[in-house]
């Protein structure tokens, strides 16, 4: 008869487990989000990954950071995804072949020899420089490491701030769902079904091999992405013809945040920050001018190619909470948003669901419609402590570090049963886990 095998249950603490998903996940030069579903090198994924790499590796966590900055365009962007040519042309869909970011990107500056995706991701990253420098500032500085990096993370402003304010109101536009990292978040249903679908047998999707289709984005989803991502790839990458483009309230909170780093990493290295203090401040202002909607007690995403503030309730609404700045009033609304009827933290949920628990969209189980996940989690464990709820942020600590022991560091989670969907030995779930252990 068959034998079947069975796993002995993982043993060690649940530091030296998180360690070792991350050992598993690295590729020698960065670590992939999960190698069946995710087997390449993932922006935003990397600035979390290098968050929790510093505690256990700070040497790893610069070279995550540092392989990343080297797949950057001269035109500032660093690419969503840096494509691993080892990896087989159809483990994931869409490939370089779809992107072409060699030729198609050439006159946006895509590096010759890596390929790339074209799209952005949310920009943790300069965010992440300054901790994982101060993690070992001594090897950092021996490494040169903010020296090389800053150029590169002051750029990427550059790009964003410059090409991207597509409103005209000093905020940041994404020109795809992919971009903020959402991908199916019910926000971009309205500005989305604007958009032509690619045909279905235009494409072939690889994730459906990995997770089940129940817990991912639709086919119809799919199409529109596809659409949109060959538009602007036959645009060459230019920014301001496409058809979709929103301000997003978590992608320009993190933009803050990160430029309040880059101030940091800026005095750090003898110049003066105060300039980059100065417009953190003057986004954040914006952020609320443009975004903030008092009747819902939090922030909302703005469709700039169509009638103006989206009225869905997505977790991306209150990640600003994580910003020292905000003005005090928005703070305490933000946080009782967050343990209201809504978002039920607390009461319903013990981790943040990523979407509206009494919204018309809401789905426990498909990816970005109302499953849990760690890093906007971890995000807001911050936001909590910056705002002096202390309670509620060791309760959220608590909570995020015991979910993700239990379910082997899972991608994302049932918000009201914590049981794990998608990937497990997810690689953000476990350097988070490290992050909040210390
Ligand atoms: C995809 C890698 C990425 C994350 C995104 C998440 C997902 C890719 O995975 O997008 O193919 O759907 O939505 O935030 O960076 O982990």
């Amino acid at each position: 008869h068959q034998v079947v095998y069975d796993p002995p249950p993982p043993t060690g603490s649940l530091h030296v487990r998180a360690v070792r998903v991350l050992e598993g996940n690295w590729t020698g030069t960065s670590t992939v989000p999960s190698p069946s579903l995710y087997p390449h090198q993932w922006s935003w994924d990397s600035a979390f990954i290098a968050i929790g790499l510093r505690h256990s590796s700070p040497l790893r966590a610069q070279t995550e950071l540092e392989t990343l900055l080297a797949a950057q365009w001269t035109d500032g962007r660093i690419p969503h995804i840096v494509f691993n040519p080892s990896v087989p042309l159809d483990a994931y869909f869409p490939s370089p072949d779809f992107w072409r970011s060699s030729t198609a990107g050439r006159a946006a500056g895509a590096p010759r020899t890596v390929q790339t995706s074209g799209i952005v991701q949310p920009p943790v990253h300069a965010l992440a420089a300054w901790l994982v420098h101060r993690a070992d500032p001594g090897l950092s500085r021996a490494r040169g490491f903010l020296t090389r990096v800053y150029p590169r993370l002051a750029a990427w402003h550059r790009y964003l701030l410059h090409r991207r304010d597509l409103g005209g109101g000093g905020l940041v536009s994404v020109v795809h769902p992919w971009e903020q990292g959402m991908d199916n978040s019910p926000c971009w249903d309205a500005p989305l079904a604007r958009i032509t679908p690619a045909p279905a047998r235009s494409f072939r999707r690889a994730d459906l091999g990995h997770g089940a289709p129940e817990d991912r984005p639709t086919d119809l989803d799919y199409g529109r992405y596809v659409r949109l991502a060959t538009d602007y790839r036959d645009g060459a990458y230019a920014d301001g013809q496409g058809e979709f483009a929103v301000e997003d309230p978590a992608f320009n909170a993190l933009l803050v945040a990160s430029e309040h780093a880059l101030a940091r990493i800026a005095q750090e290295l003898g110049a003066a920050g105060t300039a980059r203090h100065a417009r953190a401040e003057r986004l954040t202002a914006a952020l609320v001018e443009r975004l903030w909607d008092p009747a819902r007690g939090m922030f909302l995403c703005r469709d700039v190619r169509g009638p103006g503030l989206i009225p869905e309730r997505s977790v991306s609404g209150l990640i600003p909470l994580m910003l020292p700045g905000l003005p005090p009033d928005v703070a305490a609304a933000l946080v009782r948003t967050l343990t209201g009827p809504h978002f039920g933290l607390g009461a319903a949920t013990r981790l943040v669901p990523s979407y509206d628990l009494l919204g018309e969209a809401f789905d426990p189980h498909r990816y970005w419609r109302g499953p849990a996940w760690f890093n906007t989690g971890w995000l807001l464990e911050r936001g909590l402590r910056t705002h002096g709820e202390r309670a509620r942020a060791d309760a959220l600590r608590s909570a995020l570090l015991g979910t993700a022991d239990a379910t082997g560091f899972a991608e994302y989670v049932d918000p009201y049963t914590d049981a794990a969907c998608g990937a497990l030995g997810f690689s953000w779930t476990a350097a988070l886990t490290l992050d909040l252990l210390r």
